[in-house]
């Protein structure tokens, strides 16, 4: 402990240890990073050690106390999504949604493979970015809806039981990578990018002339009430992050590839891409007066917002922009330059003069371009006017004052730059808490660092990452905790608690399990008294309840080959009593939560005696709570 802390004071004092580790970011930029603390004296050792002692007395909640924040992590390519509380950064719950979970089930129980559709058939997924519902500008704490790159996915989650609702496959692109929402007047609108350009049709027609073709990828948005696509529009080039303004208006997103490149090289070859800003009443007004066409099977409304169109305006800013963040006050769409030092301000009230061609050239919205560092992805805000912008390649968090950029950038002397703080290493998101909200508080900043090299236990070829809390309520940026975490969150979303408000027990009403009652009807079945075994065919429903420590059904018989739908209602009252099903070497495994019906599909394909139990430890007679399949004989 206090090596580690040595080692810290060292770097303070600007002998910094990842000057002797070499770059990591796959590019020779790394050697031109710069000096890194540039606004923050060098404090002496004794001050520096009371300062830190204050933070880590912040973020130290004593065994029993409950936390102020709720953050919702994604988890990339494991495809779910993390429940941490901060300040203390433990994890309280893990979300199955893009991925199977043994433990619980998703994706093995008729319940979830309901959710998941056609895409059932997928079992990974890659979960970017987590957003919480909004009514005026202000998580209402219903749900959290986040994308799937891998399988082009959007899903939902209820924030009241933390499990997934509702899932839609946006159709006709491939890979949704940025996700926002509406935030004003309410989250009506789901807003997400396509990223990846392909031809239309996409059904191997053109292969012969490629460049022929027409290529495009669409801006999409859908329905959050019904989680349908509401309409998609087409774009120029590509589309990276997005986010929404307060105004319910107008949503922007970044473009990389304006080149429409197939390769690394192509992309980089202009000097500026864009953001793209699309008008939102305007794309509505064309789809309601019947100025769209469909794609293919689709029904989706799709609109034209290519170059020319009067639903979308393109902004040029410097190159391969990646994040797009609104600032919480409602004035910028901030662009991160990513393969530029800067970050592009786009001045919200502007733009209704852009679409309304008062504007000679779309540049003037842009009403600042302040030069930050290498490599900058995603910014953040407090409620005091700074932003927090991550630089990837000098592996810093740079704070930086919005109305001294423009200053700056008008030709006044002033320093815009406030701080720069060394993470470890390589950040991605970055994320302060309620800052996606007018009620961003600048308390805490949340740093997901892509790499974490040496600062855990080694663990072989592949590292943990490493996401880091920091205190930003002060003048000064402090570090004070590192989490590691497993593949890989690229973003994060930090409500107040009091935003969000969970069941303790289910709903014997609740729409989660709906149709399963509503089989049970049809079998004149009562799910919380009954335990009862009804043939159908070679279908064969096996309802039973479950009481601490046991199955209301501890044995039943079907034949070799039926399909066998066992359907489990947790009649315990007491919170935490959760019981599972397993059925041994079968595949089969489910959660059944206190009040919750559960169900699972499977074919009984080998005679004999088989075994089930519970698998969530429940009792003291846990071990005990089993019963027996007997399969005879086809
Ligand atoms: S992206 Cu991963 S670090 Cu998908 Cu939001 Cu920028
Ligand atoms: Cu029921 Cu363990
Ligand atoms: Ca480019």
């Amino acid at each position: 402990m206090s090596d580690r802390k040595t080692e810290r004071d060292d770097e303070k004092l600007g002998l910094s240890r990842r000057g002797f580790l070499g770059a990591t970011a796959a590019t020779g930029l790394t050697a031109l990073a710069g000096a890194t603390a540039l606004g923050g004296a060098v404090m002496s050792r004794e001050s520096w050690a009371a300062a830190v002692k204050d933070a880590q007395q912040k973020i130290h909640i004593e065994p029993g106390e409950l936390d102020e924040y709720y953050g919702f992590w994604s988890g990339g390519h494991s495809g779910e999504v993390r429940v941490l509380g901060v300040p203390s950064m433990r994890e309280l719950m893990r979300i199955p949604v893009f991925n199977v979970d043994s433990a619980t089930g998703w994706g093995l129980t008729d319940e979830s493979r309901r959710v998941l559709g056609d895409s059932a058939r997928f079992l990974n997924g890659d979960s970017h970015h987590p957003h919480i519902s909004m009514t005026d500008g202000r998580y209402d704490g219903k749900y959290l809806f986040i994308n799937d790159k891998a399988n082009s996915r959007v899903a939902r989650i209820r924030l009241d039981i933390m499990k997934c609702d509702k899932m839609v496959t946006v159709p006709n692109v491939q890979a949704i990578h940025g996700l926002r929402l509406q935030k004003v007047p309410r989250t009506q609108y789901v807003f997400c990018n396509g990223e990846f350009v392909i031809p239309h049709p996409n059904d191997g027609s053109n292969l012969k002339n490629l460049d022929a073709a027409e290529r495009y990828t669409m801006f999409n948005a859908v329905n959050a009430d019904t989680m349908e696509v509401a309409f998609q529009v087409i774009v120029d080039g590509n589309l990276d992050n997005t986010d929404a303004d307060y105004s319910g208006k107008y949503a922007a997103a970044t473009c990389y590839n304006s080149e429409k490149a197939n390769d690394l090289a192509g992309m980089m070859r202009n000097e500026r891409d864009w953001v793209v800003v699309f008008n939102i009443p305007r794309i509505e007004a064309a789809i309601k007066a019947g100025h769209f066409k469909t794609l293919g099977d689709s029904k989706v409304p799709v609109v034209d917002g290519r170059a020319g169109s009067e639903l979308t305006r393109y902004i040029p800013v410097p190159k391969n922009p990646h994040g797009l963040n609104t600032s919480p006050d409602g004035r910028f769409f901030i662009a991160n330059g990513k393969l530029s030092p800067t970050v592009s301000m786009i001045e919200i009230a502007r733009l209704d003069d852009l679409f309304d061609n008062k504007l000679k050239d779309p540049r003037e919205v842009v009403i600042a371009e302040p030069e930050l560092g290498l490599g900058p992805l995603h910014t953040t805000f407090d409620n005091r006017g700074n932003a927090y912008t991550t630089l990837f390649i000098d592996s810093q968090v740079v704070k930086w004052n919005l109305d001294d950029a423009i200053r700056a950038y008008k030709g006044e002397k002033v320093a815009y730059i406030r701080q720069k703080l060394d993470v470890q290493y390589q950040p991605g998101h970055n994320h302060a808490s309620l800052t996606e909200s007018r009620d961003a508080d600048g308390k805490w900043l949340v740093v997901l660092c892509k790499f974490s090299k040496d600062r855990f236990l080694p663990v072989g070829p592949l590292h943990a990452e490493n996401d880091q809390l920091i205190d930003i309520s002060g003048e000064e940026m402090r570090l004070v905790h590192d989490g590691p975490t497993f593949a890989e969150p690229h973003d994060c979303i930090l409500a107040h608690r009091d935003q969000i408000r969970t069941k303790k027990i289910w709903s014997r009403d609740d729409p989660f399990f709906a149709d399963t009652v509503a089989m049970a009807a049809k079998d004149g079945v009562k799910l919380e008294t009954d335990n009862k075994v009804i043939r159908d065919g070679n279908k064969v429903r096996v309802y039973m309840t479950s009481t601490a420590p046991t199955y209301g059904i501890t044995e039943f018989n079907v034949k070799q080959g039926d399909q066998v739908t066992v359907v489990i209602t947790n009649m315990d009252m007491i919170e935490d009593v959760t019981h599972g099903f397993c059925m041994v070497n079968h595949g089969v495994s489910m959660e059944i939560s206190p009040q919750q019906t559960s169900s699972i599909t499977f074919t009984a394909d080998k005679p004999g005696v088989h075994w089930y139990y519970c698998n969530w430890f429940c009792h003291a007679l846990h071990m005990e709570m089993v019963g027996r399949m007997i399969v005879e004989p086809a």
